[in-house]
């Protein structure tokens, strides 16, 4: 009877007793984002212990330059694959808005979970509580560092400014309420909520005033493409809705060579098995722009119900065992559809314009 106790400290996943070692970066949001994944993961494992190492980045350290001028596509995510590599750390939490399109060799995303409100959000200064973007006075000045919102709202609110703020958002929304430099800043709604801030949000801002980034509000959980162990632990945090979503936009983008230097922005929804994908460019100053959309048939009942091997085929950087692999090739291909559209019609023109004056 002996045996039969020593197999039972094995789990399914042939995991012994032991501690996963979870990376994430400092920022009190990174914090709480992986705290919410290893809530997940402890409710579904509870005989495995969890570690959180705290690491900090690039994007972390680099405070006053704008990010789209560093140049560098692994900001926030560099540190973190090197501790994977060194088996320092077993599965790294990130927002799926800070992984380049395509990762290094070795790693992929295990999981994505369902996603939050993927929408931009407005923080007022307490002087302009109750206002909108529509009803600030003339001349108001908006802070963000993002290309993407910055040309989506000069264009749609020629009357405002808008001006570079850095920092974690803690510090953003000290410099906003604690100086008078700016009348309102935009982030993510999704980022606001999870530090508890929802009451701070004055106005969201919907798809026809600012398209959001590319898997915006969606976390994803890095892991070594070879660790089957940990690959099947974290896959069962994977949402299947969202993973296709995310598959069509990080697609849409891939093949516009797009990064945080150039304003590419979507909207996605999934409904009646239709994925819609809107997807856009925008000069720098929003003068110029593209927007198409498109969609696709996908099925998205979970895997069983289909033929074949689908262990370990990617999908721009993503490992979702237990999607439907067709549909996530219909996601992939509606992604590289729609970019091949906005190209026809001058994207690259737009976007190398954009590149080349970033960079100026
Ligand atoms: C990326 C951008 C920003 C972050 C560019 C963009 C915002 C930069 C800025 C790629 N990553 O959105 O056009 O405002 O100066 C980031 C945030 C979150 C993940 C903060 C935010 C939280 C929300 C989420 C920074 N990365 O956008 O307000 O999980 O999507």
């Amino acid at each position: 009877m002996a045996e039969v106790v020593l197999q039972h400290s094995q789990d399914k996943n042939g995991f012994k007793n032991q501690t996963i070692r979870v990376g994430t970066r400092k920022s009190q949001l990174a914090r709480i984002q992986t705290d919410s994944v290893v809530q997940m993961l402890k409710e579904r494992n509870p005989h495995l212990c969890f570690e959180i190492v705290a690491l900090s980045t690039t994007g972390d350290k680099i405070l006053d330059t704008a990010l789209s001028k560093i140049g560098e596509k692994s900001l926030f995510t560099k540190e973190l694959e090197n501790a994977l590599e060194r088996n320092e750390v077993d599965l790294v939490v990130h927002s799926l808005k800070d992984l380049p399109t395509s990762l290094p060799p070795g790693f992929t995303i295990g999981a994505i979970c369902k996603r939050e409100n993927p929408n931009d959000a407005v923080v007022f200064h307490p002087k302009h509580a109750g206002k909108t973007l529509h009803t600030l006075p003339e001349k108001s000045v908006i802070g963000t560092s993002s290309l993407r919102r910055t040309a989506q709202l000069k264009r749609k609110f020629p009357q405002l400014q808008f001006r570079d703020i850095r920092g974690n958002l803690n510090t953003r929304l000290k410099k906003l309420d604690e100086e008078e430099d700016f009348s309102a800043i935009v982030l993510a709604a999704a980022g606001l909520r999870r530090m508890g801030w929802d009451s701070r949000i004055g106005q969201v801002l919907s798809p026809t005033d600012c398209l959001y980034a590319v898997g915006q509000g969606a976390l994803a959980v890095e892991v070594r493409a070879r660790d089957q162990e940990i690959l099947n632990m974290v896959s069962v945090l994977h949402d299947g809705e969202t993973v296709l979503c995310c598959i069509a936009e990080r697609a849409f983008m891939k093949h516009l060579e797009g990064g945080c230097s150039v304003p590419i922005a979507v909207n996605t929804v999934l409904k009646d098995f239709q994925l819609y994908l809107t997807g856009a460019v925008y000069s720098l100053d929003g003068s110029e722009s593209l927007q198409e959309t498109m969609q696709a048939s996908v099925n998205c009942f979970p895997q069983e119900n289909e033929d074949g091997p689908s262990d370990d085929i990617q999908h721009v950087g993503i490992t979702a065992k237990n999607v439907l692999p067709s549909a996530q090739v219909a996601a992939e291909k509606l992604g590289i559809e729609l970019a091949e559209l906005l190209l026809s019609k001058g994207a690259e023109h737009i976007l190398s314009v954009a590149r080349q004056l970033n960079n100026a």
